[in-house]
């Protein structure tokens, strides 16, 4: 009984510590804030953030909302600035809206840093690979799967997702700048809020609508398992999938033959656990102007470029592609 009440009491000290910003035994806390809860790509990132965390010596903390809503985000972010953690790591589900949010978040010398998705405000963001080079494969991924002429559609995560939005807008730049893309044609852009039975009914009104649709190019990894399933089980509809995937979700859909050629991702585990390191890097005051580098405490060297619309960022990768020949060796990996 005493052994119980012992225990108990000391899960109470540390939940109360964790209520007032400290985190085990007093540690400082950092927090990430996912798109949303259930995205299994977001969970690599949290992965990430804990193993960075943990190096660090501080407190691992996850709150994300259930859907990708900036307001819930907003909400969270209040949450935890009153509780005094020292940094928050955010993966934006909107370009502006939190921006007012952030600031008084940093008013009060809490590093806040986006990573994956972008938003005003934040300090620096940690950009998974740079918005061009996602744009281009994305682009090339299209016209090598259309044969150079046709009609593809893009299934995207939501309407406010500022990555995908970037990504969009780079590939409608590639598109209109190049003769070579002349005979493509963009039929539409739908959005399946990283859910999947939004993803499969959008990809399944797309496949109705558009009896000569060549390529569906899904720019997040719910949508492109959605769109990948939904091919599979309508082999006689003619259509490729492209775009960004889990290759843990993925590794039965890509492949010659199969409904995804091939794919590309960076890793998931290492732009959350960046993103630890770049917090403890601003609040070390490590981050300098644009056109400077630092040795963050990874021992990671990073050259800080223009952010858009952060005003600085990091880039942790380029794109890498899966085929069917190396999807069963990234499968386990994340
Ligand atoms: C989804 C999310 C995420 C994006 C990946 C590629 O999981 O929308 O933001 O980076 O896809």
């Amino acid at each position: 009984m005493k052994k119980l009440i012992a225990t108990l009491l000391a899960l109470v000290m540390v939940l109360s510590l964790v209520a007032c910003g400290g985190g085990k035994s007093g540690e400082p806390v950092y927090a990430i804030i996912c798109k949303d809860a259930s995205n299994p790509y977001m969970s690599r990132m949290v992965q990430g953030f804990k193993d960075a965390c943990a190096d660090i010596g501080v407190t691992a903390l996850e709150k994300s909302p259930e859907t990708t809503s900036a307001e819930d985000q907003i909400a969270i972010i209040n949450d935890l600035v009153a509780q005094g953690v020292k940094g928050i790591a955010i993966a934006a589900n909107d370009a502006a809206a939190l921006k007012a949010t952030i600031k008084a978040a940093t008013d009060r010398g809490i590093a806040v840093v986006t990573l994956d998705s972008d938003t005003e405000g934040s300090q620096m963001f940690v950009n998974q690979a740079g918005v061009k080079e996602v744009a281009q494969v994305l682009v090339d991924s299209v016209y090598d799967m259309t044969g150079g002429e046709g009609e593809f559609a893009v299934l995207s995560a939501s309407s406010t997702a500022t990555n995908q939005n970037a990504w969009i807008a780079a590939m409608d730049t590639i598109i209109k700048g190049d003769s070579k893309y002349a005979k493509l044609t963009w039929v539409e852009t739908v959005y399946g809020d990283d859910e999947s039975q939004k993803s499969t009914d959008e990809m399944q009104n797309l496949m109705t609508k558009y009896p000569n649709l060549e390529v569906v190019c899904c720019p997040t990894t719910v949508g492109v398992l959605a769109a990948a399933q939904v091919v599979t089980n309508n082999p006689d509809c003619g259509i490729k999938i492209a775009g960004l995937g889990l290759p843990s979700e993925m590794k039965d859909y890509v492949g010659e033959g199969k409904a995804c050629p091939y794919m590309y991702l960076w890793n998931p585990i290492d732009v959350g656990n960046c993103s630890a390191y770049m917090i403890k890097a601003i609040l070390d005051g490590k981050v300098g102007e644009v056109g400077t580098s630092f040795t963050a405490d990874n021992e990671k060297t990073y050259d800080i470029s223009a952010g858009d619309p952060a005003e600085k960022q990091i880039i942790v990768g380029p794109p890498f592609q899966f085929t069917g020949e190396n999807i069963d060796d990234w499968a386990n990996v994340y």
